[in-house]
């Protein structure tokens, strides 16, 4: 069978039911493999994939001659997805996907304008929402205008890669197979391409997975901040990670819903610990972050997959 899953991007086989890619043999004329079938039909994803790695997505699109688009949530925007995104050597943009998810008060243009400013990019910055379908026109103008008919849509998994696809399909009233989309992590797992028009042609792409305490924590709700006061030696517990607080300081979590936090008025000592500048951000990678407004020490407990930033709110680049 020489057949690919319009899924997944798997080749189709019938031989192995317990491996990716299979279709019973009386359903041979079928468009999607089985795994992406109970996807799409009962939400289901029991198989644990081995994700295409990293390095070897970045390898083929590097030695293709087409525009990437990148794309990744407001919350999983650190210094490491930042690296990947500048190791794609083509002419890209970065598209931060989700708007929907991203608090009111949180200004677009200030954050292109951080993100440029911070973290040294050169290349265009956009958000959109797939679920709101909030500047899918503006980016389909912005490719024709660039005179571009082919790029990749590659990214963090469970970014929003296929969801975005989809809802090109949707708009442009396509009668195209939908690609598979979920919210467990490597859905896609090899390259799709699909030819929306005569104009233009995108791939979706495995999902880029990096260590993170989840990755498997889908936001479904706006992001809504919620701000502690932390009095000198007060420790917040978040999941299982522990910060305890040298000085007072006011702290605002921008995290992902449905983790457990709790706020301990004694002090508890720990070994580990971080010096944090005024006005910084703590990002615990697959939670989101924390901005922490005083100078102060953190003793720590459990953290790991950790960056420390200048706040995203910060004043310099306004
Ligand atoms: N709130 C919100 N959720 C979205 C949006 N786009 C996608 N999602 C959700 O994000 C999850 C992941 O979506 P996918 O499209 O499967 O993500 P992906 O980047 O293709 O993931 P991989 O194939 O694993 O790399 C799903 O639960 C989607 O419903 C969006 O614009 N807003
Ligand atoms: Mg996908």
């Amino acid at each position: 069978m020489n057949k690919i899953c319009y899924g997944c991007g798997l080749k189709l086989q019938s031989e192995f039911s317990d491996k990716l890619g299979f279709i019973p043999q009386n359903k041979s004329d079928a468009s999607y493999c089985q795994r992406c079938f109970k996807i799409i039909n009962y939400g289901e994803n029991k198989i644990n994939n081995v994700p295409k790695e990293t390095k070897k997505i970045i390898k083929e699109i590097n030695n293709d001659d087409k525009f990437v688009i990148f794309l990744t949530d407001f919350l999983s925007l650190n210094a490491e997805v930042i690296d990947i995104f500048k190791s794609i050597k083509k002419d890209k943009l970065l598209l931060i996907s989700k708007y929907d998810i991203v608090p009111k008060s949180i200004k677009e243009k200030k954050i292109i304008k951080y993100l440029k400013n911070y973290y040294l990019i050169e290349s265009d910055i956009k958000f959109i929402s797939s679920k709101k379908n909030y500047k899918i026109d503006e980016l389909i103008n912005y490719l024709y205008k660039r005179k571009i008919n082919y790029t990749y849509i590659v990214g963090l998994s469970n970014s929003g890669k296929s969801s975005l696809i989809n809802k090109l399909i949707d708009i442009n009233k396509l009668k195209l197979n939908k690609v598979t989309t979920s919210n467990i992590p490597n859905t896609t797992l090899d390259f799709i391409r699909v030819k929306l028009n005569d104009n233009l042609t995108i791939i979706d792409s495995p999902g880029f997975l990096i260590n993170s305490y989840y990755n498997d924590k889908v936001i479904k709700k706006r992001i809504k901040p919620i701000t502690y006061q932390m009095e000198k030696n007060e420790t917040l517990k978040i999941d299982d990670v522990y910060l305890n607080f040298s000085e007072n300081t006011s702290v605002t979590l921008y995290l992902v819903n449905d983790l457990n936090i709790k706020k301990y008025y004694h002090n508890i000592n720990f070994n580990d610990e971080i010096n944090i500048e005024n006005n910084s951000d703590l990002i615990i990678k697959g939670m989101g972050f924390i901005n922490i407004k005083n100078k102060c020490t953190i003793k720590y407990n459990n953290l790991l997959n950790f960056e420390i930033r200048e706040s995203i709110f910060g004043v310099k680049y306004e």
